[in-house]
């Protein structure tokens, strides 16, 4: 038998270890090019769909302002890297600006100004030892490929794949990890189903679907490329992030309609993370049952040829996951119209979300539930294998500018106790978390309302002061002790 107090400090030492990240495993932030760049007319840029949606649609932005400055890290980027580096970040995800890097949307011409800005902000990261994670897709397109129909034209994927050429191509020797697209349910879903978004076309249903077919196509053949071209040159990752809810069922009887809520969550993870490839079954089966009883010849959600879908199957380095918040699952009142937006469920499934009333911490739609960020990670472990997981996302917002952020610092520390709760006892293989976001910046609809930065933005200062909150010393304990144990260090 060992004394008591060598079981007690075994113990203890036991709890301090699993309070700690496992080596190598990286921290980082996040923002995106229309969110924080500004600069939208400088040089030979063109128009994203995003300058042209806002600029025609001031009404629909809470308070009716746009991307034209935002946080203008066009100008800024070395006081971006700066505070990065305060924070200890690991790495720093963010997105290029198509319209920037190739003012024809086409790849016959590129810009010299937008290579110049990203190779400044990549150099710039590297040299301060943090390592740049770069999205291609964060939803600026450039308005003239939305003229020729954006991603309803299936002509899209190959005009992606030679964007992603010229990417790889000019910064693939210095970026090795890269994402293809930034949540497809938010550029096809939320945007087909309503118009409150950019392009602001309203094709419910219908619009959505084909973009998801375009989208899936378009990361593949980013993806076979990079394995064809540059794998053996460059050895880095590529993926894509996907934005899912976690779903659970509001009661017994609706077990199996949550399991299905949850596959069409996964609709963007399916034909590239499953052993069968294609749309998730249950939900292309719904969904064909639901578009024949309306009449159509065919589903509204395109099928894939078993070439495409042997095309796509299997396109991936890692899976990026974007998570939030939670929902729960209930069959929906007949007739119930229920858009993806703001998160209210699906009518082509019938099926409703709501939050639960005890989750009580959140902010609009944004409502805290730290469980379901484990959950979900053991479902899409159990679902598609012992596969490598990047949070790719995750962070709170305030209305006001509020500098001892209280309410944010909970929502990383419940968050992270959770991440690490997946990766200690379920034994999930997550190599890296990022927190949305790095700055107070463009919040898309909301404006300049909604403030997800560590740090924030003085957006009446026309040097855009950036100044950390609470939350970012807090994240960067978290970093520099590699724990949560920040007494421990
Ligand atoms: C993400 N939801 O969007 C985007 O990637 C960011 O650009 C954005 O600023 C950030 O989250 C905060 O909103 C989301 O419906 C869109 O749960 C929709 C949801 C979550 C995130």
């Amino acid at each position: 038998m060992y004394p008591l107090s060598v079981v007690l400090s075994l113990l203890v030492a036991a709890s301090v270890a699993s309070r700690k990240f496992p080596p190598g495993f990286k921290f980082g932030a996040a923002t995106s090019s229309y969110q924080v760049e500004g600069a939208w007319n400088v040089s030979d840029k063109s128009p994203s769909i995003w300058d042209t949606f806002t600029h025609d649609n001031p009404d629909l932005i809470v308070d009716r302002s746009n991307g034209d400055v935002a946080c203008d890290s066009y100008h800024l980027w070395e006081t971006d890297i700066a505070v990065a580096k305060e924070l200890g970040l690991h790495f720093y995800r963010f997105s290029i600006s198509w319209p920037r890097l190739l003012p024809n949307g086409h790849s016959n011409y590129v810009s010299e100004d937008g290579k110049r800005y990203y190779n400044n902000l990549i150099n710039g990261l590297i040299a301060n030892g943090i390592e740049p994670v770069v999205t291609l897709y964060h939803w600026d397109l450039p308005q003239k490929l939305q003229d020729l129909g954006g991603w309803t034209n299936p002509d899209l994927a190959s005009w992606f794949e030679d964007y992603a050429e010229v990417a790889f191509s000019l910064f693939g020797d210095r970026v090795k990890t890269w994402l293809t697209f930034n949540e497809p349910v938010s550029f096809c879903d939320i945007a087909y189903e309503a118009g409150k978004t950019a392009p602001g076309i309203t094709l419910p249903g219908i619009g959505n679907y084909i973009c998801a077919k375009v989208v899936m196509l378009a990361h593949a053949r980013a993806y076979r490329l990079y394995d064809t071209k540059f794998r053996l040159r460059y050895r880095g990752k590529v993926g894509l992030t996907n934005q899912l809810l976690w779903c659970e069922p509001k009661n017994s009887d609706e077990v199996e309609n949550t399991e299905l809520m949850r596959n069409a969550m996964a609709l963007y993870s399916y034909p590239i993370y499953s052993k069968t490839g294609g749309w998730p079954p249950s939900v292309e089966k719904t969904i064909a049952e639901k578009s024949k009883k309306e009449g159509y010849s065919r589903s509204r959600l395109p099928s894939f040829t078993q070439e495409e879908i042997e095309f796509i199957k299997g396109t991936y380095d890692f899976f990026g996951l974007n998570y939030y918040t939670s929902r729960l699952v209930e069959t929906a009142k007949p007739g119930e119209k229920l858009s993806w937006l703001p998160l209210k469920g699906s009518t082509d499934l019938g099926l409703a979300l709501t939050a639960d009333p005890s989750w009580k911490e959140g902010n609009a739609w944004l409502i805290s539930y730290p469980p379901g960020i484990r959950r979900l990670l053991l479902w899409l472990k159990q679902k598609f294998g012992d596969i490598e997981f990047k949070i790719m996302e995750n962070g709170y917002s305030t209305s006001e500018p509020v500098m001892y952020d209280d309410e944010r610092v909970n929502y990383y520390k419940d968050h992270l106790e959770q991440v690490l709760l997946a990766i200690n006892e379920d034994k999930v293989f997550v190599t890296a978390y990022t927190a949305w976001s790095l700055l107070d910046n463009y919040e898309w609809n909301s404006g300049y309302t909604s403030r997800f930065g560590l740090v924030n933005v003085d957006f009446n200062d026309p040097m855009r002061r950036r100044t950390p909150r609470a939350s970012a010393n807090y994240y960067a304990a978290v970093i520099r002790s590699h724990s949560l144990d920040l007494n421990n260090h």
